[in-house]
C-alpha cells in the first residue's frame, strides 16, 4: 500500500504534496506529510511497532486521554497556539484513531508541530533546565488525569526486577552464542542486580506512589520553538503508570552524558554534572509541590537506575540477536551497552555530588 493511500484513511485537511522520512526513533518509523494548501496543516504519519506495542487500541486510548487532558488545561489557562503546545492525534474515517494496512502494519497520524525543533544533544545547563521543566510540567499536568489508571501498554516497562530476571534467563540460554564475548559486561551488571531492584520494592511496599509517567524522556522528545522555549513533550507511547524517578532518571541518562548513548569511544562518556544539575533544578521547579519526601529521595538514584536498566536492555537484545532495537551495524547493541556501563560507572564515582545537588534544589 502506498503511503499516500494510508494517509487517505485519516481525516486530514488539504491534499498531500509529499511524504518524507522524519526523526530518529529506535522503535517506530515516522514520516512528515506536507500538504499543498497553505491553509491546511502538515502532519506526522507513523507506523506503530506492533511487536513492541501489542495492544494498539489501548495505546491509542491512552494517548487520546492524555492529550485531551493537557489540551483542556491549556485551554483553561488561555494559552495561545494550543496546537503547538500538545500533540493532536488525527482521527481516522472509521473513528478508531489508527489504521491497519493489508500487511498488518498499524499507522497513526498527528498534527505536525510547525517551527519546532529538538536536539539530540544538549548544549548548556540552561537547555537541561528547560528539558527538566518540560518533563516536570508534563508530570504535573497528568497528575490529576481523571478516570481509571492508564493501560500498561508495555507491562513492567521499567520493572527492573523483571528486566533483570529476563536478562538472567537470556544469559542462561545464550540463544545465539554471543555470551562468550560479553562476560565482563554480564558480570558488571549482575553484581549490581540487588541494588537496582530497590525502586520496584519500595513501590510494592507502598513507600512511593505510582503515578502517570512519560517513561521515554529523551531530550529530543522535547520540542522547542525558534527561541529555544519549550513547546511540548512528544512521544507519548510509554505514558503509563510508573514511578517518578523513571522520568528524571531517563532524562539524565540520555541528556547529561558527555558522550553519546552509543559512543564507540567510552572515554567520551561520563556524567556531566552541570547538565545533571540543570535537569534536577528544572524538574523540581515544576514538581516540588506534588512529590512526596520519599520520592524526592529517589530522584538521583533514578539516573543510575535507568542507566543500569538501559545497559541491561541493550545487552539482553544483543544476546538475543538484536530483535528489539534498530541497529546500524552488527555490534551496535554491544557498543550501546558499553557506553551505558561507562556512564553508570561515572555516576557511581560522582554519587555523593549527585545526591548533594538534589538536596540543594529541593
Ligand atoms: C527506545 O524509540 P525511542 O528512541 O523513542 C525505547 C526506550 C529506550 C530508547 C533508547 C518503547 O526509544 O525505552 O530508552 O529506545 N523505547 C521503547 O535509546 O522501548
Ligand atoms: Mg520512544
Amino acid at each position: 500500500m502506498k503511503l499516500q493511500d494510508i494517509v487517505s484513511q485519516f481525516l486530514i485537511r488539504g491534499n498531500v504534496e509529499f511524504i518524507k522520512p522524519f526523526g530518529t526513533g529506535l522503535i517506530n518509523t515516522t514520516y512528515k506529510v506536507n500538504t499543498i494548501e497553505n491553509s491546511a496543516p502538515n502532519y506526522l504519519l507513523q507506523t506503530i511497532n506492533h511487536q513492541v506495542f501489542p495492544n494498539i487500541e489501548q495505546l491509542t486510548r491512552n494517548i487520546r486521554r492524555v492529550t485531551s487532558h493537557i489540551r483542556q488545561k491549556l485551554e483553561e489557562q488561555n494559552v495561545k497556539d494550543i496546537d503547538r503546545r500538545v500533540l493532536t492525534p488525527i482521527e481516522t474515517k472509521d473513528q478508531k484513531g489508527f489504521f491497519q494496512d493489508e500487511k498488518g502494519n498499524y499507522w497513526r497520524m498527528f498534527l505536525f508541530i510547525e517551527e519546532s525543533h529538538s536536539y539530540d544533544h544538549l548544549a548548556s545547563p540552561q537547555q537541561a533546565e528547560a528539558g527538566g521543566r518540560a518533563f516536570g510540567q508534563f508530570q504535573k499536568w497528568v497528575s490529576d488525569l481523571p478516570g481509571e489508571p492508564l493501560f500498561p501498554v508495555i507491562p513492567g516497562f521499567h520493572d527492573t526486577e523483571m528486566r533483570i530476571n529476563n536478562f538472567m534467563s537470556r544469559v542462561e540460554k545464550d540463544p545465539i552464542g554471543r555470551l562468550k564475548e560479553v562476560k565482563e559486561e554480564v558480570d558488571f551488571l549482575l553484581q549490581r542486580s540487588e541494588t537496582y531492584k530497590k525502586i520496584v520494592r519500595m513501590g510494592r511496599q507502598g513507600e512511593i506512589p505510582q503515578r502517570i509517567v512519560h517513561q521515554d524522556t529523551k531530550f529530543n522528545n522535547v520540542l522547542l520553538d525558534k527561541n529555544d522555549e519549550v513547546l511540548c513533550v512528544v512521544d507519548l507511547d510509554t505514558v503509563m503508570p510508573g514511578y517518578v524517578c523513571y522520568d528524571i532518571g531517563d532524562a539524565i541518562r540520555n541528556g547529561a552524558n558527555t558522550g553519546k548513548e552509543d559512543d564507540p569511544n567510552t572515554e567520551n562518556v561520563a556524567i556531566d554534572l552541570a547538565l545533571y544539575e540543570g535537569f534536577i533544578k528544572g524538574f523540581l521547579m515544576e514538581t516540588k509541590n506534588i512529590l512526596t519526601p520519599a520520592e524526592k529521595e529517589t530522584l538521583a538514584f533514578g539516573a543510575k537506575l535507568l542507566t543500569y536498566e538501559q545497559a541491561t536492555r541493550f545487552l539482553d537484545d544483543y544476546l538475543n540477536g538484536d530483535q528489539y532495537y534498530k541497529i546500524n551495524y552488527p555490534e551496535h547493541n554491544l557498543t550501546r551497552t558499553r557506553a551505558q556501563i561507562k556512564l553508570l560507572s561515572s555516576m557511581e564515582h560522582n554519587w555523593e555530588k549527585m545526591q548533594k545537588i538534589v538536596k540543594q534544589s529541593i
